[in-house]
């Protein structure tokens, strides 16, 4: 038997019509699970659905947003009867909002703290009762190198993920007699649209500092693309880690290992 073997499962991956949501859940369907995913609109969706097809994937698409909690029973109940119970969740679904904390509201950290932390809470609450019925679960969320460090105008972001840090090894503790893995996925500095303002090729045709730096920072000497956190993921999501509870696993080229290269 392939213990990283997916077949038969039904995965629900948020915020996942591109990015890294969406690589997740497309190493996902090649591993044998039934995709579903939501985003915040239809226009995202429909994009998603196409990229999907694209790639050979029938997935099933929804609309919502995950911190409104009508809406997210709604889905449960939608894909639960028209799919079946949501096997692996994985709260992929995050902004981040880059402003120094003196000058952000708290307005603006709160939509972070509200997408990014009670978004989480609230799908793996409505996920969890129906993965206690049928015995076993898989509940990933998508942590950061925030969740470890901080750095300037990311204060919001950095309380967010390293609660959700803290949310995984609350469920996993909470559930895990009821064959429910809780873990996280900790990706480094990842190239996806998200980052893309940090690697912007400056006027003059160099690249952006921050580009430089996080290159300097990590071991690997290169941004981590979304394909590199699909077999951590996969395995997350699989039989192979049956008895991996509360874990964060980041995917960082080594990042956190580094004190950084001399100047
Ligand atoms: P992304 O490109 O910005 O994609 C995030 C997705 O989540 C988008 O489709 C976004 O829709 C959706 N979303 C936002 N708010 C939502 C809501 N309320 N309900 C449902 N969907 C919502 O981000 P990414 O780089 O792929 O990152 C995905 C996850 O990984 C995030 O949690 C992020 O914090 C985390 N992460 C990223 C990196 C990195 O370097 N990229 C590293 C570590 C962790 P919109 O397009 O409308 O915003
Ligand atoms: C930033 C970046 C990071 C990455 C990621 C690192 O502005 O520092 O956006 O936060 O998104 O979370 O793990």
């Amino acid at each position: 038997m392939n213990c990283f073997s997916l077949e038969g499962k039904i995965a629900l991956v948020t915020g996942a019509s591109y990015g890294i949501g969406f690589a997740i859940a497309s190493a996902y369907a090649v591993a044998g699970a039934t995709i579903c995913f939501n985003d915040i609109n239809q226009e995202l969706v429909e994009k998603g659905l196409v990229a999907y097809k694209e790639a050979g994937i029938k997935a099933y698409g929804y609309v919502c947003d995950v911190t409104n909690e009508v809406q997210v029973k709604e889905l449960i109940t939608q894909i639960e009867r028209e799919i079946g119970v949501i096997d692996i969740l994985v709260n992929n679904a995050g902004i981040i909002k880059r402003i120094p904390m003196c000058d952000m509201s708290a307005e603006q950290f709160r939509q972070v703290i509200d997408i990014d932390l009670n978004g989480p809470f609230i799908m793996s609450k409505a996920v969890i009762p129906s993965m206690i019925k049928k015995g076993h679960g898989k509940i990933i969320n998508i942590c950061s190198m925030m969740s470890e460090l901080g750095r300037e105008t990311v204060s919001a972001y950095a309380a967010a993920k390293g609660g959700l840090k803290m949310l995984t090894k609350n469920i996993a503790s909470e559930y895990g007699e009821y064959n429910i893995q809780c873990n996280g996925i900790g990706p480094g500095y990842i190239a996806t649209p998200q980052t893309a303002p940090l690697r912007q090729t400056q006027p003059d045709g160099s690249k952006h500092p921050f580009d430089q730096f996080i290159i300097s920072k990590t071991p690997a000497a290169r941004w981590g693309t979304p394909e590199d956190l699909q077999g951590p993921a996969i395995f997350l999501a699989s039989d192979a880690s049956n008895f991996v509870n509360g874990h964060i696993l980041y995917v960082d080229g080594g990042i956190l290992a580094y004190i950084g290269k001399q100047p």
